[in-house]
């Protein structure tokens, strides 16, 4: 039985505020030894109690993806929510929250919003990095409005209240406890999502596709999506075990970088790519919003992936009725927008943020979205869902019983083949990044053509948004090259990175159905992959040969 043991909330002073709380694309990232800095945590926290509407008397949810300071961090905004008069506090077993677990019990429980505690794909460790992202009532990450806020907030902060003495918060198994006046519940943190996963998906159908010659290959990369991969796939569905690989989350990911994609799931990738082995494969990142879908010998593109689920949706039973319209970030490719032409629905183009989804979801506008970082989702949450993206494959390979790379070959016969590739440059000098980004951003559109031999640029522009729902401006999203042939590239500064910057290259040309549509992309985009470098001067000013990701 829980008891209210009254606690003395202790105001500490800070003698000077931290300066570099600028939330990015996805909420603070910092290496973890920043975080451990005296009152860093506190800061930001502080300065997001203040500004998120409803924290007196409201519920929060906190968790995290288990990386090195999962823990403390917990405790630490336990201590600090009680102080600041939130009644109920929920929180999981070992902390542990997947970033579309958390969204979904925020929606669930009706909470003001949630705090967690990830740096997404970025390692972690002692020596890696730590996140701290605040999401809102509607379950997804805040606005711009309240992000920048709470950045305000922390540029005049003297000080945070927080609980003092209080004991530590026992998180080993489910129970409900007391933190001063607050509530704290602690859930398991898979419970409610697997429910959830159960009411849009064929379970039965996809149990039924496990259980013949159909062998899976689940990367958790020593992850959050670890137990609820185990749980779904190797529990409910019956899959062998061993299916889900590194699947016990550990503080620094095992020593790797969770980030889904072919450089660094390569063990995955080799398994589908170099064997037959293997009919399907998927990977998760740090915090389980992200996914990579290969088939056999076949990887299937985040961009292409978007527009299969778009044009397959009603074989999905939580989709069966059809979608209200579809969304994709800016630099994905515009394979998604062909689809949606054909099905007779809206297809919106935002800037990269799942935030920007968020509003279109709201409103009903939008069913699915998708970015070309690996991230797919639904109206079911508010965040983007690795496991639900891996499920949504299995119910349409449950239901067409064809090989992936059968199935993107009928896609692209049908609809036509946007190649595309990503070019990452990472942790470059910013100097370098922000001058080559001016440099194209300063070109006269006649000599941006030039490059481009024998095409002409239709349109060359930073991306600007009006929010349909809301009427908000975001400007300065990423410089698009618009050639009139329909290829396009983009260059575009990273939002998450915590070293140095980085920049990415998005290259895309569209062949259609009557075209040639088994090309290597790399083959496919190599004359704008050349344009862009003379352009840009992309190896002489970052001084590397070649990008560090190629996706
Ligand atoms: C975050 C956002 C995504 C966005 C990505 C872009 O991903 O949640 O919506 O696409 O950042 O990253 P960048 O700015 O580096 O290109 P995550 O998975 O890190 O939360």
């Amino acid at each position: 039985m829980a008891v209210n043991v009254p606690v003395p909330t202790r105001q500490i002073s800070l003698s000077a505020p931290f300066r570099d709380q600028k939330p990015g694309t996805s909420g603070l990232r910092k290496s973890s030894k920043q975080f451990e800095t005296p009152h860093y945590l506190e800061s930001f926290i502080e300065a997001s109690l203040r500004v998120l509407p409803g924290v007196a008397g409201g519920t929060l949810v906190v968790g995290g993806d288990g990386r090195y300071g999962n823990r403390r961090a917990i405790g630490v905004i336990a201590r600090m929510a009680a102080a600041h008069g939130v009644a109920r506090l929920i929180t999981t077993t070992g902390g542990i929250l997947s970033t579309p677990a958390a969204s979904h019990l925020i929606r669930q429980h009706q909470a003001i919003g949630g705090v967690i505690l990830s740096a997404s794909h970025n390692p972690g460790g002692p020596e890696g990095d730590f996140g701290v992202k605040i999401n809102g009532a509607n379950g997804g990450p805040t606005p711009e409005s309240i992000t920048d806020a709470i950045y305000a907030a922390t540029q005049q902060l003297d000080g945070y209240c927080i609980l003092e003495d209080a004991p530590e918060l026992a998180l080993d198994q489910p129970s409900s406890q007391q933190l001063g006046a607050m509530a704290v519940h602690v859930v398991d943190g898979v419970d409610d999502y697997v429910t959830l996963m159960q009411k849009l998906f064929d379970f039965d159908a996809i149990a039924a596709l496990l259980k013949g010659d159909f062998p899976v290959a689940f990367d958790a990369m020593h992850a959050v999506t670890g137990p609820y991969a185990t749980r779904i796939l190797e529990g409910l569905l019956g899959a062998p075990a061993g299916t889900v690989r590194n699947g016990t989350p550990l503080e620094d990911f095992g020593g790797g970088h969770p980030d889904p994609n072919l450089t660094y799931a390569h063990e995955l990738a080799e398994l589908l790519l170099g064997s037959d082995a293997y009919r399907f494969g998927a990977a998760c990142d740090g915090d389980g919003d992200r996914n990579m879908i290969l088939g056999t010998r076949c990887f299937v593109n985040p961009s292409d992936s978007l527009a299969v689920l778009t044009a397959n949706a009603t074989l999905v039973p939580g989709y069966a009725d059809g979608l209200a319209g579809v969304a994709r970030s800016m630099p994905t490719s515009a394979a998604t927008d062909v689809v949606a032409k054909q099905l007779g629905i809206a297809c919106y183009e935002t800037p990269t943020g799942w935030k920007f989804f968020g509003n279109l979801l709201d409103a009903g506008r939008i069913t699915l979205c998708g970015e070309e970082s690996f991230g797919t989702g639904s109206n079911h949450i508010r965040e983007k869902d690795g496991l639900w993206a891996v499920l949504f494959w299995l119910n349409i390979l449950a239901k067409r019983r064809e090989p992936v790379a059968q199935i993107m070959a009928e896609h692209w016969g049908r609809f036509g083949r946007h190649y595309y590739s990503r070019h990452d440059y990472e942790a470059i000098a910013s100097d370098a990044a922000h001058g080559l980004y001016n440099r194209v951003k300063e070109m006269q559109p006649g000599l941006v053509g030039q490059a481009f031999a024998g095409r002409t640029i239709a349109t060359a522009d930073d991306f600007a948004y009006t929010d349909p729902v809301d009427g908000s401006l975001t400007s300065g999203q990423g410089l698009r090259l618009l050639l009139n042939d329909g290829s396009r590239v983009v260059l575009r500064l990273s939002g998450t990175g915590t070293q140095g910057a980085t920049l990415r290259v998005y290259l895309e040309s569209y062949v259609p159905p009557s075209g040639n549509l088994s090309q290597d992309p790399q083959l496919a985009l190599g004359d704008l992959i050349t344009a862009i470098d003379g352009l840009a001067e992309i190896k002489r000013r970052t001084g590397m040969e070649r990008p560090t990701v190629i996706t």
